[in-house]
């Protein structure tokens, strides 16, 4: 059943984020409608939200998995006045808002670059960016979020099964009780907005610094794997475009704009 787009705006004071929200009983994914709608013409701050995904989408192709009545699938959309370079900043501007409101909520949640919100080292949310341009500028963004709310540990395993089960887990699962999903989503919208105008308002570097504030894995040995390639060195920070910075074992430092973080 589709969440009350009324009941969330009923508890919002924002400026732009959450003025207009589509609310979906089940789509494919919140991020190609969003995608859709922006490639239209709608407005910065437009919010997509459903109950269900049936082709919920990470990076690189993954699934994301989105059974109905208990999560979280979001996606809004930006036209920030930034270069595609600096467009990772807003995935990062979705992880620092989020991580705030999990942790509202009671939890001890923490980012792991570049797009994941751990609690108890599991995946408890994914975030999406999807990027338009137009020359070397930014048309719009479509920030896509997912997250496991009110899923149990039985449903957790029933849903997505061993392998993802493993390093999964729910705002439910760490509280040890239901979250209201209106008022988390209420509260995400608020923190969104919040984080965004600080972007606008201070640069990056206020973001990176919030981000790095809940990155717990700050100078622990990794292994990055992108493009095929595999880089082993000590994560020692994000750089003012949201790309991670790794000193490698030779002692020259690495940038990496994409990729999947293993700690060693
Ligand atoms: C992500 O990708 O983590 C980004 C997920 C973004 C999902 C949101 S939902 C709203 C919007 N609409 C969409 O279609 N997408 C966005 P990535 O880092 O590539 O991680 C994907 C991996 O996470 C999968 O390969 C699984 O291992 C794992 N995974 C899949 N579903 C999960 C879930 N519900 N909870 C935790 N882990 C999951």
């Amino acid at each position: 059943m589709k969440i009350p787009s009324d009941k969330i705006s009923g508890q919002l004071q924002t400026d732009t984020v959450g003025k207009t929200i589509f609310s979906f009983d089940e789509v494919g994914s919140t991020n190609e409608v969003a995608f859709e709608l922006a490639s239209k013409g709608a407005p910065e701050g437009t919010v997509v939200i459903a109950d269900s995904q049936s082709k919920g989408r990470g990076r690189l192709k993954r699934k994301w998995i989105s059974p109905p009545g208990e999560n979280l699938y979001m996606s809004v959309i930006f036209r920030p006045s930034i270069s595609s370079r600096e467009s990772p900043i807003m995935t990062l501007v979705a992880a620092v808002a989020l991580t705030e409101t999990l942790n509202k909520q009671g939890s001890d949640a923490e980012v792991k670059w570049p797009n994941d919100i751990l609690i108890n080292k599991r995946k408890i949310a994914g975030i999406l960016s999807q990027m338009q341009s137009t020359g070397e500028d930014v048309d719009f963004v479509v920030v896509g979020i997912g997250a496991n709310l009110n899923m149990t540990r039985e449903e957790i395993e029933n849903e997505m099964g061993g392998e993802v089960a493993e390093i999964a887990t729910s705002l439910q699962e760490a509280l040890g009780h239901e979250v209201d999903r209106v008022k988390l989503i209420a509260n995400l919208i608020e923190q969104i907005e919040l984080w965004y105008k600080k972007l606008l308002r201070d640069g990056t570097s206020v973001v990176i610094k919030g981000w790095m504030e809940r990155w717990r894995a700050v100078n622990s040995k990794v292994l990055v794997k992108c493009n095929g390639e595999t880089i082993q060195g000590i994560a020692t920070g994000v750089d003012e475009n949201g790309h991670l910075i790794v000193e490698k074992d030779d002692g020259r430092t690495e940038k990496v704009v994409a990729g999947d973080v293993i700690l060693i």
